[in-house]
């Protein structure tokens, strides 16, 4: 768990005034930035005579987040842009499978003192976001999580555990290398402009893996609770990606890949494993106010390497390192909605977004994702 010292200084962090902020941002994120882009188009774009917001009409704004689908998903401002976004998401996930087969609660007790039948995830999250220059955007991102999971033992009893707390800390640079959104989004040919983005994520392990709740017998006390109900990762992840987008008058799409990468092992002796993650989604402009989309999502999550001594894998399979990778293909549609605005009051965004799987080979027996939810709003100032 945090701090209360911690959770005050982040409260204080996002009142204190811009420049202060934009300080930080930069400080935080600017030595990822060297280490892997050269520094020449920054310099330059810092530079440029600065230009407002308000010098863009408000269907210029909405041509420009026709990009963003998502409210913290990648995508890029303009430089001096700041926006400020809250994202929800809850996800069920009800059942076990085993590989492409689902299988019974009876079926997981036959290897198992403990099935696991459902298990809901609540994320409430906050970023910022600035470009930096028109090429060049900086993110910081804090979940706060919330999880619950059902159990049934083999002897028939049910129990639940649940975990809450802040997860870990985002920060990421997304770096526009071929295309300028600027030069070319208010001339769009009918199949441009066409964009490529670096994006470079670095996850600090400020979310607990050491959440521990009653298990079915509360009389033994709280246990450490298996590697799906802890918050974090426990190690710092790195997770670079490349990003295609695409726009014509009234359409936009994209393609994007993006592997996350563990450094190190945890103080609890394992690191979770690495996840590949494509993903693709394709908009379209329905009035000046609405936009809709359908995006798909597909992984590739590796097992757990090493272990959580606190942990017994024989007794539950959520506790089973060897039993934590798979393959899933979700598919999910939304609507961009953006709130009635003036040539003052512009910038609101609103997305919601459903989903569900479309496919799932999981190394089982593991809960299976039946739906999700996400919304989300985004303040573009
Ligand atoms: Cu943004």
């Amino acid at each position: 768990m945090l701090t209360d010292g911690f959770k005050e200084r982040f409260s204080g962090f996002i009142t204190l005034r811009r420049n202060f902020f934009r300080s930080v941002i930069i400080a935080t994120l600017l030595p990822i930035w060297v280490t892997m882009f050269p520094l020449g188009s920054t310099l330059a774009g810092a530079a440029e005579p600065q230009h407002d917001l308000t010098d863009l009409s408000l269907e210029e704004l909405m041509d420009l987040d026709v990009f963003s689908v998502n409210v913290l998903g990648t995508h890029t401002h303009l430089e001096d842009e700041w926006m400020l976004g809250y994202q929800y998401m809850f996800m069920s996930m009800d059942g076990n499978r085993n590989g492409t087969q689902k299988i019974s609660d009876q079926d997981v007790l036959k290897d198992f003192m403990v099935a696991p039948t459902n298990m809901t995830t609540q994320m409430h999250m906050i970023g910022v976001m600035h470009g930096l220059s028109d090429d060049l955007t900086l993110m910081v991102m804090l979940p706060y999580i919330k999880k619950s999971m059902d159990h049934i033992t083999k002897a028939g009893g049910r129990f639940t555990t649940d975990s809450e707390g802040p997860g870990d800390l985002k920060l990421s640079a997304t770096y526009t290398f071929y295309g300028n959104v600027k030069r070319d989004a208010f001339h769009a040919t009918p199949w441009g402009p066409h964009r490529l983005l670096l994006d470079i994520g670095l996850s600090i392990p400020t979310g607990s893996i050491d959440e521990k709740d009653f298990l079915a017998n509360p009389t033994m006390g709280k246990k450490q609770l298996p590697y799906p109900m802890q918050l974090g990762s426990g190690t710092f992840d790195l997770s670079p990606g490349m990003t295609y987008l695409g726009q014509s008058e009234n359409w936009a799409w994209m393609a994007e890949a993006v592997i996350t990468s563990r450094l190190g092992k945890n103080s609890n002796n394992y690191r979770l494993g690495n996840l590949y993650h494509i993903s693709s989604w394709l908009a379209r402009k329905v009035t000046d106010a609405l936009s809709l989309f359908i995006e798909m999502d597909g992984d590739i999550l590796e097992n757990i390497e090493g272990a959580d001594p606190a942990l017994n894998p024989t007794l539950v399979p959520t506790a089973d390192p060897g039993r934590r990778g798979g393959k899933s293909v979700d598919l999910s549609v939304g609507v961009n909605i953006y709130l009635p605005a003036d040539e003052v009051n512009k910038g609101h965004r609103i997305v919601i977004e459903g989903g569900f799987p479309l496919y799932d080979s999981l190394d089982g027996p593991q809960l299976n994702m039946a739906w999700m939810l996400n919304v989300g709003w985004a303040w573009t100032f």
